[in-house]
């Protein structure tokens, strides 16, 4: 679309986060100068925010890598390098690497922001096969692996997981997530807003369970938990419940094994005895099982705050239970399944973790294998150890919470490590090569991962709104031209494609793409139905995406649930084994506060804070504390205070807060800058995660979830 005085605006949509809000940008001489939500968008309805235009300032950012570059000394000191050059001395190495210790030398990580972008994951997951590539690590125990493994524990599929119907329901409880913030996560809707505020319209409720009264608890109920507790609380809710007979029985004797053995497990975990532990009064608890169990429909949505705990999977195994019992699961204001117009949904009947890291033996959940894993699979010496790395966008130094267990120190082991970034960060400051990507502004793209997590599916498109910057490339041309230089074809699952990539007729990401939405649902199925879709139809007809469904489809549990009887199990051994460890848990002695993390508007992990809109002066790290808590240690506002965990230390500023439950403290994620970034290098702060190290056998053992929130910590002046 043309918009006279030269300048270009473009339809698009943004991939920092999980809602991909439609944008429209102005061009101006092949310069992105403008972005704002896209108003006519049926799916965001123009809203957007400011991480976007954080996103436009990376692009541009003088500290961005734009050429390849190649290590010449200590971490961080490299020089350019031409990209064939670079593509084949890592070819070289890479062949060098697999012919001496076989395949499974070569391991890769995954970070978070790649896997936004359609091209990019669709390749990857074909570099891995083509590779044989046996250990693939990423972020996921930092983030959602729990709540696949509680999904693979009770439905059969760890890719069975529910999503609350917040335009439905009559009831929300919102445990450990804080939408009004993170815009949401495996929940896709950027009116998020308006979808709780809807529940309030409809005369129902919202509870927000956390410790500390989030953005979100301001806007509704909040209850302040205890950090950590959670499995506490939900016990007795469930107690509560089925104690009181306030139970599904038909859904349940139709679709569930192991209900009485889960009254018995949930009997010890009385409203008075959770409370002592979740610090939640048990008349609250009471209360809130009894209309959360007697509301028309309800539903429960987790996120981090519940994910990434001691007692992870079990939570999200509470979050599902609690909506079973009450036969809140697949119906209308409920947990429901997922749809794609892609078909994505076609639910696989697969145990998902069979693979095993090679030491410590934790899962590999969707796929990938906790980031912890890799500094001990780099260390140790034997068969299938790691020599070879791809770091694919991530940050594990700094977002994992293994970084304080000689992260670094492992990956300057590597023979080989080669990073595809848009920075120099503190882990690929370790590298060998770093292999600079498009940003999103740069490449055609369709939604993807986040399809299945829409609660009002949609489909939208966009081209590339400006030419890459410099000497950048897309990463799936970077992920098969190194197959193809290795000598296997390109990056493709099928084999003819490979042979066509090996002559030099790769098939492209637009390409790939139109077939998809043309043999979707919704597809064109190449003129076989006239009003379907196809990506030129949507980029010209729908410039502003097309909206498929207000609704998710329910009933379709008979189908969905993978396990071997096709019951939903209730009461699981790890269930059981998992209630045991609760009850005889002890607290820390020394440590008589638990920290949490927070994210904050303008932050994205580890990865926004070197651009003015996001790093704006006022910006400080600071360890938020309740005024009692202060007063008690004669903290003042602003002063620093030294936070000490079992794993380690680290001082910063205290904000006090009265948003801060008692007896809890909370301290945001990915600050703290070593890497290529000036302006974030110069803002003072802490790497978070220095507190949360702990070595394997310490772990939350079903998932292998890092614990992040209700870490014991002591705090001094
Ligand atoms: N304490 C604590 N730690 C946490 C969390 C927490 O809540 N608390 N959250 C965890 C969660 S949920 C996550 S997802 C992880 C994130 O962990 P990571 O994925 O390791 O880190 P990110 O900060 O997302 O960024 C990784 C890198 O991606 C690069 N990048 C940005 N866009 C692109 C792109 O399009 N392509 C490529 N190739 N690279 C790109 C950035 O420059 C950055 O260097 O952090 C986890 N760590
Ligand atoms: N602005 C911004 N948005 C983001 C991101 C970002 O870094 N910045 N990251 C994106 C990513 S990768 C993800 S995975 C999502 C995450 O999405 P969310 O999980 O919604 O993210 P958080 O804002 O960290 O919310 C976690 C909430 O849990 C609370 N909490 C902490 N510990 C506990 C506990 O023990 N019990 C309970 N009940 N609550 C607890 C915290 O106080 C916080 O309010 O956000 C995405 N969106
Ligand atoms: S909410 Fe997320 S997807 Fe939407 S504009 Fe902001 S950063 Fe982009
Ligand atoms: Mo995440």
């Amino acid at each position: 679309m043309n918009d006279g005085d030269g300048d270009r605006i473009v339809n698009t949509f943004c991939r920092v986060c999980e809602p991909m809000c439609a944008l429209v940008a102005t061009v101006r001489d092949g310069q992105l100068t403008s972005l704002i939500g896209d108003k006519n968008s049926p799916y965001s309805h123009g809203h957007f925010c400011k991480k976007a235009t954080g996103a436009v300032e990376v692009m541009y950012d003088a500290d961005r890598i734009t050429q390849p570059q190649k290590r010449v000394g200590k971490p961080g000191e490299f020089a350019p390098v031409s990209w064939s050059e670079a593509m084949s001395d890592i070819a070289a190495k890479l062949s060098d690497i697999r012919n001496r210790h076989g395949p499974s030398a070569f391991a890769t990580f995954l970070g978070q922001p790649p896997t936004n972008g359609f091209a990019t994951a669709v390749w990857f997951s074909a570099f891995k096969r083509v590779f044989h590539t046996k250990w693939n690590y990423s972020v996921n125990a930092e983030d959602a692996a729990s709540l696949l493994m509680a999904s693979e524990l009770l439905y059969g599929s760890a890719l069975l997981y529910p999503r609350p119907d917040l335009w439905r329901t009559d009831f929300a409880i919102i445990i450990g997530a804080n939408p009004m913030v993170s815009h949401g996560s495996v929940c896709t809707e950027p009116l998020m807003r308006d979808a709780l505020q809807s529940v309030i319209k409809r005369g129902g409720r919202v509870v927000v369970i956390d410790p500390r009264r989030s953005e979100t608890a301001q806007l509704f109920e909040h209850v302040a938990v205890n950090a950590g507790t959670d499995a506490w609380l939900m016990m007795a809710l469930l107690n509560e419940i089925i104690a009181n007979g306030w139970i599904d029985f038909g859904f349940v004797s139709e679709h569930c094994d192991g209900l009485n053995e889960l009254a018995e497990l949930v009997d010890p975990f009385t409203a008075e005895r959770a409370s002592g532990e979740c610090g939640v009064s048990a008349e609250v608890i009471r209360n809130l099982a009894r209309d959360f169990a007697q509301a028309g429909s309800a539903t429960v949505y987790g996120r981090t705050g519940t994910c990434t705990q001691q007692f992870g999977t079990l939570n999200n195994m509470l979050q599902s239970l609690l909506c079973i019992v009450t036969g809140n699961l697949d119906r209308p204001g409920g947990a429901l399944f997922t749809w794609t117009s892609l078909g994505l949904n076609s639910f696989p009947a697969t145990r998902e973790a069979t693979v095993r890291s090679r030491v410590g033996g934790l899962p590999a959940l969707g796929g990938m294998l906790p980031s912890r894993c890799l500094v001990d699979d780099v260390m140790t010496p034997g068969e299938d150890q790691v020599r070879a790395l791809l770091m694919l966008g991530g940050n594990p130094v700094h977002s994992s919470g293994a970084a304080g267990l000689g992260f670094a120190d492992a990956l300057e082991e590597l023979e080989l490590h080669f990073s595809l970034d848009i920075y120099m960060n503190e882990t690929n400051r370790h590298a060998h090569y770093i292999l600079p990507v498009a940003t999103m502004f740069e490449r055609a793209d369709i939604p993807y991962k986040y399809l299945a997590n829409m609660l009002r599916p949609a489909m939208f498109a966009t081209e590339a709104v400006v030419k890459p910057r410099g000497n950048v490339r897309e990463e799936w041309e970077i992920l098969n031209e190194l197959c193809r230089r290795a000598g296997l074809g390109g990056a493709y699952n099928n084999r003819w494609l490979r042979c066509l990539s090996a002559f030099g007729l790769a098939v492209k990401p637009k390409m790939m793409m139109d077939w998809l939405v043309r043999t979707s649902v919704s597809g064109d199925r190449y003129g076989l139905r006239r009003n379907g879709l196809s990506l030129r139809k949507l980029l010209r007809k729908f410039p502003s995406g097309k909206s498929l469904s207000d609704e998710l489809p329910t009933g379709m549990l008979a189908d969905a649930i993978c396990t071997p009887d096709r019951k939903i199990k209730l009461a699981a051994a790890e269930f059981k084994s998992e209630v045991q460890r609760l009850l005889d848990q002890k607290a820390s002695a020394g440590f008589p506060f638990r920290l949490t993390g927070m994210r904050e508007m303008l932050s994205m992990n580890t990865w926004l804070h070197n651009v003015p809109s996001c790093m704006t002066p006022k910006r400080r790290h600071q360890l938020h504390i309740n005024p009692l808590d202060a007063s008690r240690l004669s903290i003042a506002e602003g002063q620093m205070v030294t936070v000490r965990s079992p794993a380690g230390t680290v001082r910063v500023p205290a904000k006090i807060s009265d948003r801060m439950k008692e007896g809890n403290v909370a301290l945001p994620h990915g600050w703290g800058h070593s890497g290529g970034w000036k302006r974030a290098n110069a803002v003072p702060g802490v790497n978070s995660n220095i507190l949360a190290a702990k070595n394997s056998g310490e772990i939350e053992p079903l998932a292998g979830m890092s614990i992040l929130n209700g870490i014991p910590v002591a705090i001094e002046l």
